[in-house]
């Protein structure tokens, strides 16, 4: 009845109670809140030589980086960009740029130059910190910025650095100088972090994670008496997923700091090299993505290793069957399994496994687990846009101080992601279920997800813009494919512009000049036209039909 009073909104929350959450500190203050505790204890080991770093020697060599930083001119709100694979100079670089207030915008290494290009461009970033094997990408990068002179260009191992490059050893100033640090007021809404994704739409975009939003995100996670993930001083913590992307930079360097945990660093996944260091440091959480699961959990080298100190094994990052979860448990009976659920714009989680809390609560296979504490979620219907109850599917929303503030210089696409109630858009489709659990169903953002290399962003307008680029190419769209190895593989639909006889291999091999591998089309299917909205939309709903 129309007098009816309206239904209240449909909120989803912890079991845990809210929690006080300090995040009025900066990030790095917060994280080594606890050093004189650990200042012996080792924080870092870099798996490939054996190097290890206490949390004490840890500190201090960001705390140099910080002074030399400063000495290098970069100033509170300037951006710095971390090209690195997992490394010690990742961690001190980081941090480093945290106390200072300089913002770290971190690129996968193997990215072309052009996406590197149009990275540095749109960050802003003033100065890089690379191996030298990349060195050769940043050169050129738009046929203006020179290597020390528009830009600081810093490598980080011992050898000599190619021309015009700084060695990472200009940063790591004297103690006297590293005493003179100006101390910078830093905190709250600054920035901290500049990870870029595509989000639900469109081309990659700076994602503005500051440091409230960090903090309260490893808050959510690992703080309070019965800590959602609960992670212990003498815990070993796997860092094989790249810290260049949030899931490893936030679930695993930052909650591994934050909680005085050893952080055992890998460069690249190589599954005998795995199993060698979990073996070798007794390695007791691993936090992996669908992919990794698979090969631990199939590879018949698994059963050569002893594994047996591994007690948490975490999943996200993209969906994890309830069958592979379980053949995981069977190899790993000691463990506990799990999953938690992120995306960069959500800061970037927004549930995870209480199985891993404290006082742990099973959750099912096949869920992500349930909201973080101090966070609400809730599950919209698709077009009236009103809440709904358990295990009714909708878009995912989540509001709470971890989400991001803003995309960076792009107003139009924060407000078509984060409404005026706060509340941010994920673009996953999923329910909740009685028990309070989350299932993520689908997907009903552009994104596509290639699981093969540790569930990387492919986003469908980049491809699209470099596709119509081509003047043999009039219009073109860029859809998933379901793939048995890689989950999901980019495919495209094109149309040649008139008269033009350009084939799927020129197409193909025009693509994978320009991007990252795993952003290489695996199709190309030649149509008279693509299929639109009124509002010029691409369907992708068609065209996905099309595939089937
Ligand atoms: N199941 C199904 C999942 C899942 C998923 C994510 O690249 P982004 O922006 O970000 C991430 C972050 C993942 C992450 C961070 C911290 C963490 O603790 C954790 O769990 C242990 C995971 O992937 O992509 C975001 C998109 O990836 C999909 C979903 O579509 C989301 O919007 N996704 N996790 N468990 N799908």
């Amino acid at each position: 009845p129309a007098d009816a009073p309206p239904t209240p909104p449909r909120i989803f929350r912890s079991k845990l109670p809210d929690i006080d959450i300090p995040n009025h500190l900066p990030l790095h203050t917060y994280c080594f809140q606890k050093l004189s505790s650990v200042s012996d204890k080792p924080c870092l080991i870099v798996g490939s030589t054996g190097k290890n770093y206490t949390y004490g020697e840890t500190h201090l060599i960001c705390r140099r980086v910080a002074a030399g930083l400063q000495k290098m001119g970069i100033r509170k709100g300037d951006v710095i960009m971390i090209l690195l694979q997992n490394s010690a100079e990742f961690v001190f670089s980081f941090m480093g740029a945290s106390m200072i207030g300089a913002v770290s915008t971190t690129a996968n290494p193997f990215y072309t130059s052009q996406e590197i290009h149009k990275q540095v461009k749109s960050s802003g970033a003033k100065l890089i910190i690379t191996h030298s094997h990349y060195v050769d990408k940043l050169r050129n990068l738009d046929g203006e910025t020179r290597i020390g002179e528009d830009l600081t260009v810093i490598t980080t191992e011992e050898n000599p650095p190619p021309e015009n490059c700084l060695p990472f050893s200009t940063l790591l100033l004297t103690d006297d100088e590293t005493t003179s640090l100006d101390v910078v007021d830093v905190g709250g809404d600054d920035a901290a972090a500049l990870p870029f994704s595509s989000g639900t739409t469109g081309l990659p975009k700076g994602v503005v994670l500051t440091h409230k939003s960090l903090i309260t995100s490893v808050a959510q996670q690992v703080d309070g008496d019965n800590p959602n993930l609960y992670l212990k001083p003498n815990d070993v913590v796997l860092c094989v997923l790249p810290l260049f992307h949030i899931y490893s930079l936030n679930s695993v360097l930052l909650n591994s700091i934050r909680s005085g945990a050893t952080v055992l660093l890998m460069h690249k996944f190589e599954i005998g090299a795995l199993l060698d260091l979990i073996q070798r440091h007794k390695v007791t959480v691993a936090a992996l993505v669908p992919p990794l699961v698979i090969a631990l959990a199939k590879n018949p080298t698994v059963n050569s290793h002893d594994l047996s100190s591994v007690r948490l094994v975490l999943s996200g990052a993209a969906p994890l069957g309830k069958d592979l979860e379980d053949s995981l448990g069977r190899r790993l009976p000691q463990a506990v399994l799990g999953q938690g659920y992120g995306m960069t714009e959500a800061g970037p989680v927004l549930s995870m496994s209480l199985g891993f809390a404290k006082e742990p609560t099973p959750s099912k296979s096949g869920s992500c687990g349930t909201v973080v504490r101090n966070a609400e979620l809730k599950v919209v219907h698709l077009e009236t846009r009103l809440s709904l109850g358990y295990n009714q599917p909708g878009e995912i929303c989540i509001r709470g101080q971890q989400i991001m503030k803003e995309y960076l210089n792009d107003p139009e696409a924060t407000s078509a992601t984060i409404d005026e109630e706060g509340w941010l858009h994920t673009g996953d489709i999923g329910y909740v279920d009685e028990a309070d659990e989350i299932f993520i169903v689908d997907r009903l953002k552009e994104v596509i997800k290639f699981k093969g290399f540790q569930a990387r962003q492919v986003p469908p307008a980049e491809l699209e813009a470099l596709l119509i680029n081509h003047h043999s190419i009039a219009d073109a769209a860029v859809v998933p494919q379901r793939d048995e190895v890689a989950g999901e593989v980019p495919v495209a639909f094109v149309v040649r512009s008139n008269g033009n006889v350009i084939t799927e291999e020129d197409i193909k091999e025009y693509i994978a000049k320009q991007v990252v591998f795993y952003k290489r089309l695996h199709k190309v299917f030649f149509v008279p036209s693509i299929p639109k909205s009124p509002s010029g939309k691409i369907l992708r709903k068609d065209l996905k039909a099309k595939l089937c």
